[in-house]
């Protein structure tokens, strides 16, 4: 049975992830591994769950020792909107920590390894409408900075080490479990927490703002998809594009209100809108369809019904 460590275990795609891959493998194969958040007492009683810092060699060392690890998820990452507000710390944090766990992967011979990539990696210069899989880099956030060196430090690894590391450039991801938290995508998110606690959303974007995004359940669908490929499908070694939907904020909080009765919304952008102008408003993600079958569930209707219900709980 695989021996699986999660970085960034109590972010919002790591605290969905690890219970998907617990069931498939087993709470004891899956070590959960936070670092300054504090888990919940259902998530700490669930299976392994270890204090670190993923920049810190030592300390996930001694982790890889202790389990005996031989697949990495690392998810640990400073998102946009805070590493636009911190640039040194998200320059630390992504690239330290990412440096850490390709070494370690390769001195414990890891059999493989995702880190996850983002639709930041694309900047003002790339081609925003149906952006191929390959294509202008030049991110002009720090965040966007990461993740193109990060991609190339993964694809590096695979060649120079031959280390089986996979990637994928997640869109804006939609999910009910953690609070938003740092990124520019987070109003797609805080609009169905605000709809439902006060009946009224003030977005940071303007509503024509159109970007790339996914449900959680299609994000962990895909994770695991990729992760499970057998390698000689994996034709991308930087990260593949992966997109399920694209929605303006104005169809967005239609939708929304659709379902909840009486619910505005106003439009009151902030400095997030320029981080979203950079970014694609739609992908073309036939690499990951035609490579290892990925295909979405959810549509913006069926994130809203499952949303709500959730939240409501
Ligand atoms: C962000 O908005 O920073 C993230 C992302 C698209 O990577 N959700």
């Amino acid at each position: 049975m695989k021996k699986i460590l999660v970085t960034g275990a109590l972010g919002q795609i790591g605290s969905e992830l690890i219970p998907a891959l617990r069931s498939k493998y087993g709470n004891e194969n899956v070590i959960a591994v936070g670092h300054h958040k504090e888990p919940t007492e259902e998530f700490r009683n669930a299976g392994p769950f270890e204090t670190a810092d993923a920049r810190n060699k030592d300390e996930i060392r001694a982790l890889i020792e202790k389990y005996n690890i031989d697949t990495i998820y690392h998810l640990v990452g400073v998102l946009s909107a805070v590493g636009e507000a911190k640039p040194d710390l998200a320059w630390d944090v992504n690239m330290t920590s990412l440096k850490t766990m390709l070494d370690l992967a390769v001195e414990y011979k890891i059999e493989r390894m995702f880190w996850p990539s983002s639709i930041a990696a694309f900047g003002p210069t790339t081609p925003l409408e149906n952006t191929p899989q390959q294509t202008v880099l030049a991110p002009t956030t720090m965040y966007g900075v990461t993740k193109v060196a990060g991609e190339l430090l993964c694809q590096y690894y695979f060649v120079k080490y031959g280390l089986d590391v996979r990637s994928l450039r997640y869109p804006g991801v939609i999910s009910w479990k953690t609070a938003p938290g740092g990124g520019t995508t987070d109003y797609a998110v805080a609009i169905y927490y605000d709809a439902i606690a006060k009946g009224s959303y003030d977005c940071f974007v303007n509503e024509k703002t159109v970007l790339p995004m996914m449900y959680m359940d299609d994000a962990v669908k895909a994770t695991l998809q990729l992760m499970d490929a057998a390698p000689e499908k994996i034709t991308i070694r930087t990260a593949y594009n992966l997109t399920a939907i694209s929605f303006s904020a104005k169809e967005l909080a239609e939708n929304v209100a659709s379902h909840i009765d009486g619910f505005t919304c106003t439009f009151t952008p902030d400095s997030r809108q320029k981080i979203a102008d950079s970014w694609p408003s739609t992908i073309d993600d036939s690499k990951a369809r035609e490579d290892w079958g990925w295909k979405h569930q959810f549509g913006l209707e069926e994130i809203s019904i499952d949303m709500i219900k959730n939240l409501k709980k």
